[in-house]
Formats: structure tokens, sequence, C-alpha cells
């Protein structure tokens, strides 16, 4: 496969391993060239902090897709994360139209919700946008809060089997190529992923780290993306993902001094190793 320029649109949070500084080293990992569109620029996360600053760069966002679109640049994939506004998702669905290029491929993270509660900031006009953008995507990779909202659906972390397809069935209908579906328990002291592509659905659990960090949503998005936008199968793409994530996580648990984020840089060489072997 030719050589990838991808571009990662999402926040920067300066301080707290997530959204794009774990993005763009991840998807460069991927070995996969990663142009950045920040949303907004905050002094930190919005978990866990208090008194962050944010701009939001909502207004910056015609201008840079023009000067590219001037420049004939375009981009093989999109990755998309947490925005700074839902007037944004507008622009972004400008960006999906006219500078990805033909074959290119999107994929769209609603980031905005966990545990049954948006974050900080976030309203229903924000939800409907994301709907939008699921709509255009190849890919979407909501977790379980986020499809519930997408979706209409009153929240239930756990889920029987049943409910999982129901819910995912409501996921397709939004009209995304495929969905990765995360957080998804299916037994007791284990999570994973619901794969589904094409009207089937394929599962990958492994063990559940009770200690939950902040951040691990954006890392899977950018380890799965990464590695299916590089040519693995998705579904191959979503369990090397989900490996790494628990990997970083396992890094981290016996600090409890970095409570912000999980140590994904001690274990990006295992990604690379498994990506180049695989
Ligand atoms: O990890 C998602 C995320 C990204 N960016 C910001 C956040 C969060 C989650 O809270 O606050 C600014």
């Amino acid at each position: 496969m030719s050589y990838q320029r991808i571009l990662t649109i999402q926040d920067i949070s300066c301080v707290g391993q997530c959204s794009l500084t774990v993005a763009l080293p991840i998807l460069s990992a991927c070995g996969l060239e990663t142009a950045i569109l920040p949303s907004a620029v905050l002094s930190t996360h919005t978990g866990g902090f208090s008194g962050y600053t944010v701009r939001d760069l909502t207004e910056d966002f015609p201008a840079i897709r023009r000067h590219w679109a001037q420049e004939k640049l375009t981009f093989q994939g999109v990755v998309t994360g947490y925005l700074g506004s839902a007037r944004q998702a507008d622009y972004v669905e400008e960006i999906f139209k006219t500078l990805v290029a033909p074959g290119g491929k999107i994929v769209v993270d609603p980031a905005m919700g966990d545990y049954g509660k948006l974050y900080p900031g976030f309203d229903e006009s924000y939800v409907a946008a994301m709907g939008r953008l699921c709509a255009r995507a190849d890919v979407i990779a909501p977790n379980i809060t986020e499809a519930c909202f997408l979706t209409g659906t009153d929240y239930a972390e756990a889920l029987d089997e049943a409910g999982l397809e129901a819910l995912l069935d409501r996921l397709e209908a939004l009209g995304a190529g495929s969905v990765v579906l995360t957080g998804v328990s299916r037994a007791p002291g284990q999570t994973g992923v619901a794969v589904r592509e094409g009207g089937v659905t394929r599962y990958y659990s492994h063990r559940r780290i009770e200690k939950s960090y902040h951040g691990t949503g954006d890392i899977y998005t950018a380890a799965m993306a990464g590695a299916w936008l590089g040519g693995r199968p998705l579904y191959e793409a979503a369990k090397i993902a989900a490996d790494y994530t628990v990997k970083c996580i396992e890094a981290t648990a016996s600090d409890p001094e970095h409570w912000y984020g999980v140590k994904f840089e001690a274990v990006l060489p295992a990604l690379i190793d498994r990506l180049r072997r695989e």
C-alpha cells in the first residue's frame, strides 16, 4: 500500500494523555503520515481536573480547509474524536466531502461521554451533530454510553446478547459502514468489543481491569484506526487495539499517582512489533 496521509481532528488537551497527544504518536507508530486539525486547545482534559482553560478553534476551520483545498491536499483517511462544538461538526462534514481522496476512509469516534453521562459542555445538539458525522463514516467507534445517546436508547452498561444486537442494529441504521462498539461486557470480569460488519457481529473479550482511566477510548480508536487504515481487516484491527489498550492500563495500574491517563508510551514498542509481525 502506498504511503498514506491521514488527518486526525480532535482537541489538544495539553496535559492529560488523551485526544491528539495520544492519537498523533499512535497513528505515527502505525506507520501513517499524520496531519492534525486541533478542534480546541484545553490546558488539561475535563475529567478530574478543575479550572481548565478552553479555546475553541471552530472559527479557524473554514480558512484551514480552504487553504488545504487550494494546495490540493487530500487525505487517504480521516479520524475524528472530541470536537470543540456542534457547529464544528458541520465544518468537519465539509472536510469529509471535499478533502478525502477517492477511496479514502473515514473513522468517527463520537467521543462525548462515558458511564451514562455526556462530558461537560455537551448537549443534545452535540449528540445530533455526532450522529450526522457517524452517518458519513466508514467505521464508527462509540462506547456504550455514546451508542445509547446516538440511538436514543436508555443507558445500561451491561446488556445481554439481544440488547447488544438491537443496539448494533440501531447504530448501523445511523448510516455508518461498520461499527466497533467498545466497553462490551459479556461475562463478569471481562470486557471487550463488538464488531458489526455487513450485518454480522463478532465479539472479542478480554480481562477487565477494574481501574478505569481517561483517554483509553482515544487510545483504542487511534490504534484500531491505525491498524485498519494500515491494511488489517477491521476485526483484526479491533483486537490489536483492545490488546494494546489493556497493556496500556496494565502499565499504569501499579502507579497510584498517575491518575489522569495511561502510560501508553511505554507499550508503543509492543504495538509496533505486533503490527510488524501480523
Ligand atoms: O478522552 C476524551 C476526551 C477528549 N478531550 C477532552 C476530554 C475528554 C474526556 O473527558 O475532556 C478535552
